[in-house]
């Protein structure tokens, strides 16, 4: 462990709410229960509660986080479950897919949606998490559950995770936000920041929209009605 960042990243001491601007105003009901549907190339669906997640191993994990738009806040505790752990003892059993699937895709409480290739899923340090410095993950963050993937640009660290897919293909994913934005792996380590441009191009275009985010994303979230 260096100090040195992943290329073009760079170290901001808050952890602000953060995501495209469609998402600041879209603020999921904060009293939301945990429920995960479960679904894709499966020979069924079904949908679980949180007292299925606790017969996992529960996982505190310190890791860095990586948005696309360059900044990084570094050494967050994470408390969860291994979305590998997860995708063995629950999902597998549950909803029996296909053996060729190769793509998951999240689904959000506030609409927003990210895939992963399942590989980079099932690494050791994707968890599922509840918790963060040592509470309970602040609403903001992504309760009641987010996916944490600290390999992998931010927009793959699913907020409010509601659904569950699992497909052979990704022709089940819509970006959210325009194509070249988002990239199928999105490794930090190996700046893949989006399609068609290269990562050291996109670091400029992003940027100067990390100031003007940080304030809409907190301002809408201020406003929200309670
Ligand atoms: N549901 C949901 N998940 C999301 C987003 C979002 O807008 N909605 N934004 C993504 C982006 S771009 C980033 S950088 C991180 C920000 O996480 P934070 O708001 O906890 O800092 O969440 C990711 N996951
Ligand atoms: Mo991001």
């Amino acid at each position: 462990m260096g100090q040195s960042l992943p290329p073009g990243q760079q170290e901001i001491s808050a952890f602000p709410r953060f995501g495209l601007w469609p998402y600041a105003t879209r603020i999921p009901d904060p009293n939301a229960e945990l429920t995960l549907t479960l679904k894709g190339d499966a020979e069924t669906s079904t949908q679980i509660g949180p007292d299925a997640l606790q017969r996992l191993p529960r996982i505190d994990q310190r890791s860095d986080f990586h948005c696309v738009t360059t900044w990084c806040r570094r050494d967050l505790n994470w408390s969860g479950f291994r979305f590998k752990d997860f995708y063995e003892l629950i999902l597998l059993p549950a909803i029996h897919p296909d053996p060729d699937v190769k793509v998951v895709i999240f689904r959000c409480l506030d609409g927003f949606s990210t895939s992963m290739l399942l590989e980079d899923a099932l690494s050791s340090d994707t968890l599922l998490a509840d918790m963060l410095d040592g509470a309970r993950l602040p609403h903001e963050h992504g309760a009641p559950m987010r996916l944490v993937a600290p390999q992998h640009y931010g927009y793959k660290s699913a907020k409010y995770v509601k659904q569950i897919e699992v497909w052979r293909d990704d022709r089940h994913y819509q970006p959210n936000g325009f194509r070249f934005m988002i990239h199928p792996r999105a490794r930090v380590a190996y700046e893949e920041r989006g399609l068609f441009f290269p990562g050291w191009l996109l670091r400029y275009l992003y940027r100067p929209l990390i100031g003007l985010t940080i304030r809409k994303f907190k301002d809408a979230y201020n406003a929200r009605s309670q």
